[in-house]
């Protein structure tokens, strides 16, 4: 069990720290292993791979890198359990999250078959990427790393290639100063900090019925569940419009402090801001939204297309999902908030769901994170099969809180 992960820097199962609450445990908040262990370890090159394959760092600044990476997730990235649909991310969508303000060709690595003797490349068959990020954890701030998109090919599954990169991509973070890492995954390993469930909004009803997402409940008919989805053609909250860059300072101040309450955050400079909510990167990728009142930015909404392909339809379907992401709204900090958070962000969240609506999306995705389980319920939303396991590397903190486990829970 878990024999690569047990040599990593990672809290083990329920080791004492972790339940410093109720004994007091010894272990402190913090690195596992001091900087410069890590950084004496880290090798100047990378560890040899087995005949017949080689390192590529990928060039996502061309778009024959981009389209071979957007193939091979296509193919081979992630699916349900049941598999019957698979994560299709846009070229867009991989632009925007792998290329932030800071990001590294270091940290877009590849594994090919060897190239050939003509001495054209050999095709991608795994890949894992990280991106710079700034966390909050608790009262600490800590520089690291968020990886994603970990990918090996079907045909060289479960030998053991997941680790080797792993390592590669730990080194690659260690050479460039970098000692902590974010990351989160539907399978379950030591040891999560928080976990949460999916929510699932349907916007198209039929749609989903038809593609095999969603069932016709007992005693229930298709017209019905087309009815009880419903939504109007106008947002009513007053004073929603899209989000222009020059929102960004207002935002930003909005944001941060909306998420003061909550134990695990980004934070972000201006520039990274924009760079999320409304660059040329983020066009068609994310639609961002505020509330402007009396020249001030009291409310954020938005939210991100993530398409999935249905991989037992038998003519080419797909699923186009909004993702629930940032959002803020001032109603938070009143002295009332007790009383006027819940029906302000019900009201953000309908709008959200009439815009989505509105521009195609089939369904509307969002997790028991932030202040979510104030409005999931009332906005129709309901559980999924599906869990994110949130993970720091090289980082001990007590569990978060939050998540399927807590109040969250709905
Ligand atoms: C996973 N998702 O437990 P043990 S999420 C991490 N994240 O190790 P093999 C995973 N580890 O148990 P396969 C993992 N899935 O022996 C499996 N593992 O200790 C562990 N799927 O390796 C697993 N993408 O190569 C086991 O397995 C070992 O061939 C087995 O490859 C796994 O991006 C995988 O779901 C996931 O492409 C690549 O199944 C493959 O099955 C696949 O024999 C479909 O591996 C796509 C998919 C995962 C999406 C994601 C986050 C990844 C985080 C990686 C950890 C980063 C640590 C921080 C590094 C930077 C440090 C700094 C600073
Ligand atoms: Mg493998």
């Amino acid at each position: 069990e878990y024999k690569f992960w047990n040599t990593q820097p990672v809290p083990k199962f329920k080791e004492p720290s972790l339940l410093q609450t109720t004994n007091g445990g010894s272990l402190p908040e913090g690195p596992i292993l001091p900087d410069a262990v890590c950084k004496a370890a880290a090798k100047a090159e990378p560890e040899k791979l087995v005949d017949g394959f080689e390192w590529d760092l990928l060039d996502l600044e061309t778009d024959d890198g981009m389209q071979e990476l957007y193939d091979l997730l296509y193919n081979h990235y992630v699916e349900d359990a049941e598999g019957s649909f698979r994560f299709n991310y846009s070229i867009e969508f991989l632009n925007w999250a792998l290329k932030p303000p800071g990001w590294k060709r270091e940290w877009h690595i590849g594994v090919r078959t060897k190239s050939g003797a003509d001495g054209k490349k050999g095709k991608l068959v795994a890949f894992i990427s990280g991106v710079p990020v700034t966390l909050k954890i608790r009262q600490k701030v800590v520089k690291a790393t968020e990886i994603n998109f970990l990918t090996v090919h079907h045909k060289l599954r479960s030998k053991r290639l997941a680790p080797v990169l792993i390592k590669e991509v730990t080194r690659q973070c260690y050479r460039n100063g970098i000692y902590q890492a974010l990351y989160t995954a539907g399978t379950l390993l030591p040891t999560p900090v928080t976990t949460c469930r999916y929510f699932h909004r349907s916007l198209d009803w039929s749609h989903l019925y038809k593609n095999g997402f969603s069932h016709l409940p007992q005693r229930s008919t298709e017209a019905m569940q087309v009815r009880k989805y419903f939504l109007p053609s106008k947002t009513g909250t007053k004073g929603l419009r899209p989000m222009k860059v020059e929102d960004v300072p207002g935002v930003k101040a909005l944001l941060i402090k909306y998420l003061e309450r909550f134990h695990l955050k980004q934070e972000f400079s201006d520039e990274e801001l924009t760079h999320l909510l409304c660059s040329k990167a983020s066009k068609d990728v994310v639609w961002a939204y505020v509330v402007e009142q009396d020249g001030e930015i009291t409310d954020l909404v938005s939210y991100y297309l993530l398409e999935s392909t249905v991989l037992k339809a038998t003519s080419k379907s797909t699923i186009r999902a909004a993702y629930l992401y940032y959002y803020a709204t001032t109603a938070a900090f009143s002295p009332n908030a007790s009383s006027t958070l819940q029906p302000r962000l019900s009201s953000l969240i309908n709008d959200a769901l009439i815009l989505a609506k509105k521009d195609n999306f089939h369904v509307f995705n969002a997790l028991t994170l932030l202040d979510n389980p104030l409005f999931l319920k009332e906005q129709k939303f309901e559980p999924g099969d599906g869990k994110l396991h949130y993970y720091l590397f090289n980082w001990r903190t007590p569990p978060l809180g939050g998540g399927v486990d807590e109040k969250n829970e709905v």
